[in-house]
This record gives structure tokens, C-alpha cells and sequence, in this order.
């Protein structure tokens, strides 16, 4: 298995002898000889040394991409450099993390706006995290993240890569469809997944047609405010097919949106009563539909009030969207995973997962069809389905399984296959772009990778300009890659280049993500983006990101007992100790602490932390946070500094003392 990614010496040694000829460390004495022998000890073929130079990064040399991926199960959002696959952060969203203090003490109040019907639900499922796009293009600003268990959407800004919101879908209870942005960012896509009745209320199953609703929403996303509006968004009925993935038009194809189905038979399973169990019931029709939705149709719509109230939020019904002419379906291979459309968003591609083909739709046959009306029916609903032949316009072999497909700048399209657990390079030649070498529609490569890949990302794969050169595989499965830390293993991230033509298309990295299932990622050009790295003045709230008024600044430290017996504290932090030191507090007192980290050094990160009352903050420079509770237990309580912040790191602590009420 191993050797399959090798290739053989040559031109690639001399090249590799160039590079490493040159001493970067300042190290004694380095040759080639010293290569070759490091090399044949440890069993390594000139492919991986070639690898090897693609992909080492020497302390200090950033990196050209970075990847927002998902994280799975985490419910967070991983942070990674390209090519050296360095795992630079996590980001808390859905999920409590206390490196971050998120849900110890910051970030408190945004996690609550997560609470599902009132009650926490202190992780998610994240699947698709969506940069924010100008123009069809990320512009690094914004970035979105689904959770499908529990149909919410997290807003994180990437100034500071902080979450900032949460939203939670009050129609349905599951999203798959998410997230995915116009190419203006004027919406962020969510579809659902999973029928159920409305805000996932009870109807028996027996009544699945009439009673459990598909659906999609258009979250409204207010840059200037760096939120989701919520009262500026909507939602469109659709028929009770478990709508999966979505991806925006662009270029031609911009103002429509593609949501793929996976259950037109609407199957309601029950294997237990001698039904068909769900994975048979709803892979029974040859097809599914793919849902083609003109969205800005619908955003006239919505404005014009032709909406139903449901659950508080304003929703598009399945007739009125028929009657509007803003819906259409088209069959696809049954049981699609991905839609993904082109750069010039000419092309729309599916894969169903039981057909070895990628199937192109070509949207100006699709709007001649609308306009022609070219039916070959319509659903049960009453929703026009376009004839297939009419609006298809290829379909290309590529292997077993395949699932989600991403291009590169030069008319190659990718598409992952689960089954065959490789990457196949096929040609939309002369599509878009400069065009490849090879015909039109033709597959050219499959680099097989380990094991079972979902997604893949290409460096700006999904945008109007890939920029081609890495494409990740996000493998399922990692076998025997790794140490078996236990049963449990991790997922395995391959890196490929996809700089070179034809079969060239080497894996040249591994790295194992052990902390949960990502799904998708999205790759960026890493001076796309802008972070701080320190908050622009000294008393910053990153949830306003704006100064706050009351953040604790040197030599106004202090505690204040209010009337109403309120404790305030306003502290401060700074290498190595925090100002006041001695808090002194009665049992039952409510206290509202307020601390600032006063440092302008990049990295001077404090953390603050309480014992028995489960605090933790993390302080970045210039950062200011606000935290309550109740001192409802007497004692004392040394607090201390808890990021390694200088050698008298262990000094830096205070006593809070809860003195008991007798
Ligand atoms: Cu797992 Cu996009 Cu949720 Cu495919 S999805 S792998
Ligand atoms: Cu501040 Cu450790």
C-alpha cells in the first residue's frame, strides 16, 4: 500500500539535491551524502524525499494556505496551515472549550443563543464551514459553520477568529444543506435535512407527506454588523425529500441555488414492521431530484409579503414558490452527495453515490428549459420537473462512490470517490479557464489515498478562481496510516500536489485529526486574511468588537459594593499579576468581574482562573471580559493566571475570599 504514491529518482533527486544543498539552520556541515543516508536508514524513496521538500517548513516560514476545516463532532473549527498541515487552532463555537474560556466565563452569552427550545446543547456537528465570498471570491472576512444535529449556523470573525453567533433554525431540527454562501455573502444557505413537522413539533409518521416539511433558509447576513440578521431572513418550503447538500450559482448561474435530495421515495423506514429499512427505502428510485431554486426570485417574494408566518418566521410555501415559478426539480442519480458548481457557473456537477458518474448539468440549458418549459412532468407536489436529457450536458466515468467534486484554475475538475478511496482528475476542458491538454469530459488520473475520502478541498476549488496547487482528501478511515491510539482512530488528512498535469498528482503528507469528524474544509490563500494580533486598543470586547466603556484600565482597579449588594471587581492584567490581588466577598453576594488584559506584546496571553467555580478565561492583549456568579460558596479560593504567560507565570494569583454569612 505504501509504495503507491512513489515515483521513481531522477530529475526530482537533482532537484532535491539543489535544495537541500543549501543549509537553512545554520547547522554544521550538511551534504547530499548526509540525506542519502538518512534516507536509505529510514526506508525513504527519492518520492518522499521529494515530499518531504514540498511540504517542510522550517521554523519561522509561514505558510502559503490555510484551511478552515470543520470539526466534526468537536463542534469547532480547525485552523490549518498548507502546505506544512500545522494545526495552528481551534476555534470554540458550538462546543465549551476552556483553552479559549469559551462557556467558562467568555463567549457565555453566545452559547446560549445556541440553546435548542431553552435547553443547552453543548456540542454540534459541524459539516460545512463557508468563507465569506465578493464577487464569487473568498475575501477572508467572514466565516460560517452548520451544525447539523441541531440546524444552527455559527458566525465567526476573522479578525480575531472568534465566534461572534449563533443562530438556531426555528423551522427544522437537522441541516446538511449548510453552510454556503452567495457569491456576495448577501446569504448564508441553510438547508435542512431530515423532514419533520415545523419547529420539529409531533405528527405520526403515517402522515409524513402531509405533515413533515423540507425546507431551505436564507439567513441574511449584515457585514456592517458582522451578524446574521434575523429579521431580514426567510425560508422556502420544499417537498419532504431530505434535501443534502447546496451549493450558491455564480457567474452565469448566480442568483439560483442547487440543493441535492437523497429520499424522493420518501421513505419513512420501520424495519422493525417488516418495512424496508432507510438505507434500502430510500435508495429504491432511480433517481432523486435535484431542487433548482432562483433565489433572488424568492428575495422579491419575500419582500413583496407573499409569506406564511410559521414559527415566528417567514416562510415561502411549496405552493407559492410553485406558482412563482421560483422551483424547479431535475432528476439525478439517485442518492447525491455533493452538487458543486463550476467557476464561470456555467456547470453544475452531482455524483450519485450508486453511479460511478459525475453528472453535469449545464445551467443554460436549464434556464432554456424553464423558459421553454420543457417538462418531462411534475413531482407529487405539483413542482415542474425539467427533462433530463434536455438539461444534461455529460456525464464522465470516474470510479465507485463518488461523492463531491472541486476544480482547479486549468479546467480540471476533482471529484473524490468513497468506494475506490481515491482522488479523480477528469477534464472540463476548454470549460473555463485555460483548458487542459486532454479532451473535453474525460477521466485522466485517479491517485488512490487512505481510506474511504469524503470531501476534498482544492485551494479555492469552489470559488471563481481556483488556485489549484494542493487538494486535500478528508479520509473516513485511517486503517493502519498511524499508531492505533486504541480502537478509536483518527481521520487522516492527504495532502496531494496537483501542481502538475495528467497522472501527476502525487500524496505528499499525512496528518491525523484525532479530535472528531470533519467533514468539508475550505482552503485560502493564507494573505487573504488580516488577523489582529493584539485587539486594536486596550479595553477591547471581542463580542461588540468595540472598546467598552467599562473595561478596567491601570490605576482605576478597584472593588465596588453596590446598593443592592452587587459586587463589582475591575481588574487588570499584566505580567505577572493581577490588580487588585485580595477580593474579598460575602457568601450569597452576586459579583460581576471585570478584567483587562493591559498587554500591547503579541502573545501576552493571560488566562484567569477560578477554583470550584468553574472559570477560565483566556485574555488576549487588549482584551476585556465581563463574567458573573453567585458567591454561593464560602471559603477561600486562590485564583491564578492559567496560560504560561513569563518564569513568574506561578506568581501571578489572588485570593478571592467568600467569607460565610454566620
Ligand atoms: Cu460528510 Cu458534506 Cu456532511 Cu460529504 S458531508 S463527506
Ligand atoms: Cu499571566 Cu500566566
Amino acid at each position: 500500500m505504501r509504495n503507491q504514491n512513489r515515483f521513481g529518482t531522477g530529475a526530482g533527486a537533482l532537484a532535491l539535491a539543489a535544495f537541500l544543498a543549501c543549509p537553512t539552520s545554520g547547522a554544521s556541515a550538511q551534504s547530499m551524502s548526509d540525506v542519502q543516508r538518512i534516507a536509505k536508514e529510514r526506508g525513504l524513496s527519492t518520492g518522499d524525499l521529494l515530499a518531504a521538500a514540498k511540504t517542510f517548513t522550517p521554523s519561522g516560514m509561514k505558510d502559503e494556505y490555510i484551511i478552515f476545516s470543520s470539526g466534526g463532532h468537536s463542534g469547532q473549527v480547525f485552523v490549518i496551515g498548507v502546505p506544512s498541515m500545522r494545526m495552528l487552532r481551534s476555534i470554540a463555537v458550538f462546543t465549551p472549550e476552556p483553552w479559549q474560556g469559551w462557556g467558562y466565563g467568555v463567549g457565555n452569552e453566545i452559547l446560549k443563543e445556541g440553546d435548542v427550545n431553552g435547553k443547552a446543547n453543548l456540542w454540534g456537528d459541524t459539516h460545512h464551514p463557508a468563507l465569506s465570498e465578493t464577487e464569487g471570491d473568498y475575501d477572508g472576512q467572514w466565516l460560517f459553520i452548520n451544525d447539523k444535529i441541531n440546524a444552527r449556523v455559527g458566525v465567526i470573525d476573522l479578525r480575531d477568529f472568534e465566534t461572534k453567533q449563533i443562530v438556531k433554525n426555528p423551522l427544522t431540527v437537522s441541516d446538511h444543506g449548510g453552510t454556503f454562501v452567495t457569491p456576495n455573502t448577501e446569504y448564508v444557505i441553510e438547508g435542512g435535512q431530515y423532514a419533520v413537522p415545523w419547529g420539529a413539533d409531533y405528527a405520526p409518521i403515517s402522515e409524513y407527506k402531509e405533515k413533515y416539511k423540507g425546507s431551505v433558509t436564507l439567513w441574511k447576513f449584515d457585514r456592517k454588523k458582522g451578524r446574521i440578521d434575523k429579521a431580514q431572513s426567510f425560508a422556502i418550503e420544499l417537498p419532504p425529500y431530505w434535501q443534502d447538500l447546496t451549493d450558491a450559482g455564480k457567474g452565469v448561474s448566480d442568483g439560483y441555488m442547487f440543493l441535492n435530495s437523497i429520499n424522493t421515495e420518501m421513505a419513512t423506514g420501520g424495519i422493525e414492521n417488516k418495512n424496508p429499512p432507510f438505507e434500502a427505502g430510500v435508495s429504491m428510485n432511480a433517481t432523486d431530484y435535484l431542487h433548482i431554486i432562483n433565489w433572488r426570485k424568492a428575495e422579491k417574494v419575500y419582500k413583496s409579503g407573499k409569506v406564511t408566518q410559521i414559527k415566528g418566521f417567514p416562510v415561502i410555501t411549496l405552493q407559492t414558490a410553485i406558482d412563482e415559478g421560483l422551483l424547479y426539480l431535475t432528476p439525478e442519480p439517485r442518492s447525491p452527495h455533493g452538487v458543486d458548481v463550476a467557476p464561470n457557473g456555467e456547470f453544475i456537477v452531482v455524483s450519485g453515490k450508486l453511479d460511478p458518474h459525475t453528472t453535469i448539468y449545464s445551467f443554460p440549458k436549464i434556464l432554456g428549459a424553464i423558459k421553454n418549459k420543457t417538462f418531462s412532468g411534475k413531482d407529487e407536489f405539483g413542482v415542474p420537473v425539467l427533462d433530463f436529457d434536455t438539461v444534461v450536458e455529460a456525464q464522465v466515468e470516474v470510479g465507485l462512490g463518488p461523492l463531491h467534486t472541486q476544480f482547479g484554475p486549468d479546467g480540471y475538475a476533482y471529484t473524490s470517490l468513497f468506494l475506490d478511496s481515491a482522488v479523480a482528475r477528469w477534464t472540463m476542458g476548454g470549460a473555463y479557464g485555460k483548458g487542459t491538454p486532454e479532451p473535453d469530459w474525460t477521466l485522466v488520473h485517479k491517485t488512490p489515498v487512505q481510506y474511504n475520502v469524503g470531501h476534498i478541498g482544492v485551494a479555492e476549488g469552489d470559488t471563481v478562481s481556483p488556485d489549484g496547487k494542493y487538494l486535500i482528501a478528508f479520509n473516513k478511515w485511517s486503517v493502519d496510516r498511524f499508531f492505533p491510539p486504541g480502537p478509536l482512530l483518527p481521520q487522516n488528512f492527504q495532502l496531494i500536489d496537483i501542481s502538475g498535469q495528467g497522472a501527476d498528482m502525487p500524496v505528499i503528507y499525512d496528518m491525523p485529526i484525532g479530535v472528531g469528524e470533519p467533514h468539508y474544509a475550505q482552503i485560502i490563500k493564507a494573505d487573504k486574511l488580516n488577523p489582529w494580533t493584539v485587539y486594536p486598543e486596550i479595553g477591547w470586547d471581542p463580542q461588540t468588537q468595540s472598546l467598552d466603556p467599562w473595561a478596567p484600565k491601570p490605576k482605576m482597579e478597584r472593588v465596588e459594593r453596590k446598593d443592592d449588594g452587587t459586587v463589582e471587581v475591575y481588574m487588570t492584567a499584566i505580567r505577572s499579576h493581577f490588580s487588585p490581588e485580595h477580593i474579598n466577598v460575602k457568601e450569597g453576594d452576586k459579583i460581576v468581574w471585570r478584567i483587562t488584559n493591559i498587554e500591547r506584546a503579541i502573545d501576552a496571553t493571560h488566562g484567569f482562573a477560578v477554583p470550584q467555580y468553574n472559570i477560565n478565561l483566556s485574555l488576549e492583549p487588549g482584551e476585556t471580559a465581563k463574567f458573573e456568579f453567585i458567591a454561593d460558596r464560602a471559603g477561600v479560593f486562590p485564583f491564578y493566571c492559567s496560560e504560561f504567560c513569563s518564569a513568574l507565570h506561578l506568581e501571578m494569583v489572588g485570593y478571592l475570599m467568600v467569607e460565610p454569612k454566620e
